[in-house]
């Protein structure tokens, strides 16, 4: 950015030429008092308080924007006479108390202002809301909450009723519980004076210590800071120096963070005799479990154990899960949730490119020009880059191509929006394909340089037609084609893809497809370009990556390269077992089998998160061991053995990488509750019972994290000391004093000079409607609960969401005789349960649509075990079923 002179009472500085003056002269540690003024918000100018004189004239500071040459003068008789003015009037429209750490209150302090409370009125007072306090005899009508709520979040909560001095600020409905609200908390966060304020704030008062650390739930990575008070959390805020949430948060994290104190958290470890659990010492567990071990090894050998890592543990928490598994089970039978989730997008990307990530950052969000959303609910489960995208397209700052067979909010603000019949995807994509080619719209140059396989790529699309498509995705020939068109030719264009494209029979595939339109299109290696799979947890693009993978060690790297094996076995001391492991999926079927005996599961509730659950039922209660390492007893603690209490992400220090390969540095902001331990403790405890301490010696995770530098060169120039000093860093960033490389095959493809194209052909999901299962069932996720729903059903989010729904197109519930709010049976050839009917459009008809959060419905006792032959991945979005009403 260009660089001005300017001087501020007398001083000079340089500065960034056009930056809003309020912003700069803040920033140079001036303080200016503004009450509408909010750096998120477009500046507002009215309440005039921010008025300093610029060459002479006095001139709002937040709508001037900073020119070569300016004299500012922040200060003088004048201006302070005039705020005093303004600070007076606005105090006394005012009453209540106010807390000292406001705005407001800094400010009529400043200019020696006596605040008297004056008696409030109790009809402005609402405490509807879960979350929010609101008492609107603070209001001053600065507006920034009407603001925030529509320029930011692209809802429409606040309104404005009333004209002059009557104006009032109310909620869309009949109270603030009651409205359209998301529960963002960004209102709450503008607001100066506490007329919206967080309950957790109004009935403890200011926190009195900030920690900035990274929040628990999705793989955006949003930063917060957590306010504690008397040692224990009480607040959390969005950290507005983050360049991936800049100032935002959803509900998760903002408010979802009652879990941690929740009552039936499990605070000491547990032994089940005879079917009930027993609290016990950490040293009785550990041995219990160490016993059991080497039972397992000496009777089965190493085949016969495994361990699952959940992705919501920190980088060297997996590291070390992964590194147990080898040195102290001597097996590479370890694998992660990604597994279930996004392995196909790991595992797509790094057949073709080289490198299993998202190609580019957020960041390209506002150097692209077209972007395609497919099957990603992006506003529900990944909010904070769903409200961006929101608001640039309704901006008309990009074109929005949504391909979902549900009407999702992000389809609303789509361009073109192909509603596609789930699981045909393939079909789709390659009419894309097929009209990039026949209408001439490839990028012949980079294809010339960069790509291989292009006739045989040619020759497998040219066989689907958009009007073949029509008929197998429901999708009017002419509307592909206008997609495929913008795609092409509005570039840069960037894909970011959910679920929808991984959780089939064919997901690898369908990433295959997508990497493909990118490569004859060009549209890779550039600003505003690329491919963004949305990775689900808050560290699943960590977990593969650190070595909780069968098939692959730390950095990805394969495990049957003896090279690789050699540099490990060098730092480790110890050697790396060579036979392939068992995948998750493999692991559930070798203990069907009777084949698998022990499982170690380091937060993930399979019993309720694999499909067929009747099976994976079956399957746990036949292994011998069951560890199970978490917060709560779940679903699959029901099968389990031992109970080893895991201390929560706010009690521990690490590191998460985020969906755009962005490692962020974890802080602790509270000691671990009661006997919970963080779970690389754990994993050291476990190891040192099985003898093997010195191997798991580490004092710190930073110790861990250092050892994970050596033996993976992209992350070296990456220190605990960096991320502190300068936010989080994308890898690869192999040195120390340069910076990451954020887009990733720029000049060439980490496969090699050039990639090598992948046709597909399609292959229908075996899951056909039939007349005694005519429907297809979608599962997937809402937006106020995380997965199983452990954390958020254990907050006031189960107020606002109480239990699993179904999503019923009117005419199915027409015919049914099905109305809102009914209890439906929804059973499939495997299982079936019980749920609530949501009448709703979002779905098409014949396509019912189910959440996954709660135990009590359990949806996946209906989802059918069909697995992608590539990666494994079951297919959660297509299972043929009937509903009935009850
Ligand atoms: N609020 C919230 N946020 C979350 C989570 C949560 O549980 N709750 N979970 C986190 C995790 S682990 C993950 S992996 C991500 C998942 O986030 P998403 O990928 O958004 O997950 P889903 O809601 O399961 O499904 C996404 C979309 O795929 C669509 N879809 C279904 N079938 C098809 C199809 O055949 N083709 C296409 N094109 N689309 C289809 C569905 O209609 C749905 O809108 O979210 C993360 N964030
Ligand atoms: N039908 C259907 N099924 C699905 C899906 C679907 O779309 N449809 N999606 C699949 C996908 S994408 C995923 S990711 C899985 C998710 O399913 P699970 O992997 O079972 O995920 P979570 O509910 O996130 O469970 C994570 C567990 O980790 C615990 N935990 C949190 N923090 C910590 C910690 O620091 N240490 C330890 N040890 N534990 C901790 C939590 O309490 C929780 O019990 O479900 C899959 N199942
Ligand atoms: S919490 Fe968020 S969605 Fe709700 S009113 Fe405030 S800004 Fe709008
Ligand atoms: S968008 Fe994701 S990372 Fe950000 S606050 Fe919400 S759940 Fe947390
Ligand atoms: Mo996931």
């Amino acid at each position: 950015m260009e660089k001005v002179k300017i001087t501020v009472n007398d001083k000079e500085y340089y500065v960034d030429k056009d930056r809003n003056l309020l912003q700069t002269l803040k920033s140079l540690g001036y303080y200016i008092p503004s009450l509408c003024y909010d750096d998120r918000l477009e500046p507002y100018g009215s309440c005039r308080l921010c008025y300093v004189r610029v060459n002479g004239t006095l001139l709002p500071s937040c709508t001037t924007k900073v020119k070569e040459g300016m004299r500012i003068v922040t200060e003088d008789q004048e201006i302070s006479e005039n705020r005093k003015t303004i600070l007076e009037m606005v105090s006394n429209q005012i009453s209540g108390d106010l807390l000292k750490e406001k705005e407001i209150s800094e400010a009529l302090d400043k200019y020696g202002i006596y605040y008297e409370p004056k008696e409030i009125k109790k009809e402005l007072i609402d405490e509807s809301h879960p979350y929010i306090y609101v008492d609107m005899n603070k209001c001053i009508k600065c507006f920034r909450c009407v603001r925030a709520c529509d320029e930011i979040q692209g809802y429409h909560v606040w309104r404005t009723w009333f004209r002059g001095s009557k104006v009032l600020i109310r909620p869309d409905g009949l109270d603030f519980g009651h409205s359209s609200c998301v529960s963002c908390g960004l209102c709450v966060d503008v607001c100066p004076t506490g007329a919206l304020e967080d309950r957790t704030i109004a009935i403890n008062g200011w926190p009195n210590n900030w920690v900035n650390t990274i929040c628990p739930y999705c793989g955006v990575g949003c930063q917060i800071d957590v306010g504690t008070k008397n040692g224990k959390i009480i607040d959390i805020r969005p950290s507005k120096k983050s360049i991936v949430n800049k100032g935002n948060l959803c509900v998760k994290g903002r408010y979802a963070w009652g879990y941690v104190y929740s009552e039936d958290r499990v605070l000491n470890p547990m032994i089940k005799e005879n079917g009930e659990w027993k609290e016990v010492s950490w040293d009785e567990a550990i041995t219990y479990v160490s016993q059991k071990i080497n039972d397992i090894l000496k009777r089965y050998g190493p085949k016969a154990i495994g361990v699952l890592v959940g992705a919501r543990i920190t980088n060297e928490e997996e590291y070390l899960a992964a590194k147990f598994a080898r040195v102290a089970l001597k097996t590479n039978n370890v694998d992660s949730c990604a597994r279930v989730c996004h392995e196909p997008s790991a595992q797509g990307l790094e057949d073709i490119l080289g490198t299993g990530g998202a190609t580019n950052t957020f960041e390209d969000l506002d150097k692209t020009k077209t972007v395609i959303v497919i099957g990603s609910n992006i506003t529900e489960n990944h909010p904070v880059i769903g409200v961006r995208l929101k608001r640039l397209a309704s901006e008309g700052k990009i074109k929005l191509i949504v391909i979902d067979p549900r009407k999702t909010e992000i389809a609303q603000y789509a361009d073109i929006f192909l509603q596609l019949k789930p699981g045909t995807d393939v079909v789709l994509l390659n009419a894309i394909a097929n009209t990039i080619i026949s209408e001439d719209l490839i990028d012949k140059d980079f294809l010339n340089k960069r790509v291989d396989g292009f006739e045989e790529f040619k020759q497998v699309v040219y066989n689907y037609t958009p009007e073949f498509a029509e008929q197998i995705t429901g999708v009017k020939a002419d509307l592909i084609r206008e997609a495929a068109r913008l795609y092409a030719s509005n570039k840069p264009s960037m894909i970011f893809w959910g679920l929808g494209v991984t959780e089939h029979i064919q997901g690898t595939e369908i990433v295959y497809l997508l990497i493909d339109l990118a490569l004859i299109t060009g549209n890779l290696g550039k600003e505003g370009t690329g491919l963004m799979p949305l990775r689900g947890k808050n560290n699943v693009q960590g977990t593969a990556i650190m070595g909780a993978h069968p098939k692959k060690l730390l950095g990805a790297v394969p495990l049957s390269d003896p090279q690789n094996r050699f540099r490990f076995e060098k730092i480790w001391r110890q050697k790396v077992p060579e036979e392939p492991g068992l995948d998750a999926i493999e692991m559930v079927e070798a203990a069907l089998r009777g084949e698998l005996k022990g499982l170690i599961v380091f937060g993930e509730d399979l019993a309720m998160s694999h499909p067929f659950r009747k099976m994976a039922e079956e399957a746990l209660s036949n292994l011998d061991l069951l560890v199970l390492i978490d917060m709560f007893h779940n679903e699959t603690s029901k099968f389990a053995n031992v109970f080893l209490p895991a201390s929560s992400s706010f009690e521990k220090e690490g590191t998460f990488t985020n969906a755009e390969r962005r490692i962020q540095k974890v802080n602790k902001v509270i000691d671990p509750l009661g006997n919970s331990m963080p779970d690389w403790k754990i994993v050291m405890k476990l190891a040192e019972s099985l003898g093997l301490k010195e191997y798991f010696n580490y004092d710190t995770p930073e110790d861990v994290w250092n050892e994970i530098r050596i033996l993976w060169s992209s992350v070296y120039g990456i220190t605990y000391e960096r991320l502190e000093n300068q936010g989080g860093l994308p890898y690869p960033t192999p040195e120390l004093d340069k910076e990451p490389i954020k887009i990733l095959h720029k000049d060439k493809f980490t496969i090699g000079e050039k990639a090598r194209l992948k046709p597909v052909m399609f292959i229908p999901s075996p899951e056909n409607v039939t007349q005694e299962y005519p429907l297809i069932l979608i599962t997937g996720r809402s937006l106020y609960h995380f997965n199983m729903g452990s954390m958020t059903r254990r907050t006031p989010n189960k107020v606002i969401f109480g239990e699993d729904i179904l999503e019923i197109n009117p005419i199915n519930a027409n015919s049914l005789g099905i109305k809102d709010g009914d209890l439906v049976k929804i059973a499939s050839k495997y299982g079936s349960t019980i749920i609530k009917a949501r009448i709703s459009d979002r779905v098409p008809k014949n396509v019912v649509f189910a959440t996954v959060h709660f135990p009590e419905q359990s949806i996946n006792y209906v989802v059918s075990p069909n697995i992608d032959r590539i990666s494994h991945i079951p297919e959660y979005k297509v299972t043929a079923v009937r509903i009935e009403k009850l």
